[in-house]
């Protein structure tokens, strides 16, 4: 099957493969003519999510799904949530998003967080809602140099590596992007779509 995967991050599109398998082919934007940066303007993950599969769904008429995750830190209520990507600038600047979420913490004692997935995805025009959540913690500096975004700060719980130090198939296994594609995976298979 084909489905358009609504993302410019080609980190995510090597995870999301992997779990889903041989039996899926992801499509980028890119690949059915949709060149510009898709819109994610709403306030919350699950509106992030939703507004880019919609987009992609009323622009190419296929099959197709997006992600939207953020990164959850409970002594700050919460941030960087929703703006994970843009904390410390207004582009993805990993590096810089590291360096303040640490400031943000320093001297902080409870330094639980969580990662948040959403996948939005439409088949034949019906929509619907998968999600995936690990809890862990931010450790006090940054460990390995795989993975993208947050991963050489979080700690997953019941694993002393960050996601920055697991290779891949060990962080799907436990993160929050993994469990939302497996349950998307499954939706899949069992309507044999
Ligand atoms: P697309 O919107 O093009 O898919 P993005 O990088 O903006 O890519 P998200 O909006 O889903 O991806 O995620 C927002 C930010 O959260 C992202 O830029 C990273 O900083 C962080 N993030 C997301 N998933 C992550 C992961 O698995 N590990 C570490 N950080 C992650």
């Amino acid at each position: 099957m084909e489905l358009v995967f609504a993302t410019n991050n080609t980190h995510k599109l090597t995870e999301v493969g992997a779990v889903l398998g041989p039996g899926y082919r992801l499509v980028t934007p890119r690949d059915c003519g949709v060149t510009e940066e898709i819109p994610e303007t709403q306030p919350t993950i699950e509106g992030n999510a939703l507004q880019k599969a919609r987009y992609l769904y009323e622009r190419t008429g296929r099959d197709c799904f997006a992600d939207d995750t953020g990164l959850e830190v409970e002594a700050l209520g919460g941030a960087p949530g929703v703006h994970s990507a843009r904390y410390a600038t207004d582009g993805h600047d990993f590096a810089a998003n590291n360096r303040l979420l640490l400031k943000n913490l320093e001297g902080q004692a409870n330094r639980r967080a969580r990662f948040r997935t959403v996948i939005a995805l439409i088949v034949r025009g019906e929509e619907h809602l998968f999600e995936g959540v690990v809890e862990g913690r931010i450790v006090e500096a940054p460990r390995g140099t795989e993975g993208f975004g947050y991963d050489p700060l979080f700690l997953p719980d019941g694993h002393d590596k960050t996601f920055a130090e697991m290779d891949a198939g060990e962080k799907n296994f436990v993160s929050h992007r993994g469990r939302a594609v497996r349950r998307l995976a499954e939706y899949l298979h069992s309507t044999n779509k």
